[in-house]
């Protein structure tokens, strides 16, 4: 009983079956199962499991970019049922990306499309950011955030660069610093002078909403 289809998509996202997955999401959803819900509990899930064989040497380097990519399409499906439908102006503008020499983006895209949803404007740009791309596209766009993803311990040091790069041309009072992926730390949001880290999607669309002023605290 319950949601039986989440367990599904679960399995066959664990399984790289990237076609049932994408099968199961439209029939999930006609179930009426929250588009929150499959994103958290099936499609991540399932990656999560996923990396954590890959860990132990059970899983492979090519499963995991078919996962990816099976989310990615996943993602791109549920964004309008993800939406909730708000003519309110939007939230803020953020400026996203993976760090330079960093190309895992399944994490930042789901943030990403998450701080989409809950309303603001979403430049995201890719994979490989380098810090004179990040500040370059706030001050075009006139952003309220960059919001960096980093996952692996040799690439987080991009992230103080930017930080570093937003001082020197005097953004850094304007434009709100945001950190996170799996290496990423309070600790170390904190001493690079970050404005704010968040552990997951959800906590990323919290600490957005409280740097923009959209909430208190
Ligand atoms: C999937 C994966 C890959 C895929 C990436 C596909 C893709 N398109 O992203 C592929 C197969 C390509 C890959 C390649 C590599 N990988 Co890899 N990979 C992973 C794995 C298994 C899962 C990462 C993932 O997607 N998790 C699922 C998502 C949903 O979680 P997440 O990214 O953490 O994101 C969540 C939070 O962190 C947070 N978040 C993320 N970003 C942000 C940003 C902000 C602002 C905020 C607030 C929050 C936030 O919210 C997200 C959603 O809730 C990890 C293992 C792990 N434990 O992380 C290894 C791992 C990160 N990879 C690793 C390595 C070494 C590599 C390679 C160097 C391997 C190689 N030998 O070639 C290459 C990297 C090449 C490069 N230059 O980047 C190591 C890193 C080790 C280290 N300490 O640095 C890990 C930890 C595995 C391991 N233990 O060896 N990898």
């Amino acid at each position: 009983m319950g949601n039986e289809i989440i367990d599904e998509i679960r399995e066959e996202m664990i399984n790289c079956q990237t076609e049932r997955v994408l099968n199961l999401v439209p029939k999930a959803i006609d179930q009426g199962i929250d588009a929150t819900t499959i994103v958290n509990q099936g499609l991540t899930a399932g990656i999560r499991v996923l990396g954590d064989r890959f860990e132990k040497g059970e899983a492979y380097l090519p499963e995991l970019a078919v996962a990816a990519e099976t989310m990615k399409q996943a993602l791109e499906f549920l964004e309008p049922h993800l939406a909730k439908s708000q003519d309110e102006d939007a939230l803020g503008t953020i400026v996203i990306g993976t760090v330079q020499g960093d190309i895992h983006d399944i994490g930042k895209s789901i943030v990403a499309t998450m701080l989409t949803v809950a309303g603001f404007t979403v430049y995201d740009l890719g994979v490989e950011v380098t810090p004179a791309q990040f500040v370059s596209k706030a001050r075009e766009v006139n952003a309220d955030i960059i919001a960096m993803s980093a996952l692996l311990t040799t690439t987080m040091d991009r992230m103080q660069e930017t930080i570093e790069l937003l001082k020197t041309e005097k953004l850094d009072q304007r434009v709100k610093i945001m950190v996170g992926g799996a290496p990423v730390s309070q600790d170390f949001a904190d001493s690079i002078g970050a404005d704010g880290y968040g552990v997951d999607f959800n906590q990323a669309v919290k600490i957005a909403k409280r740097l923009t002023g959209a909430t208190e605290g």
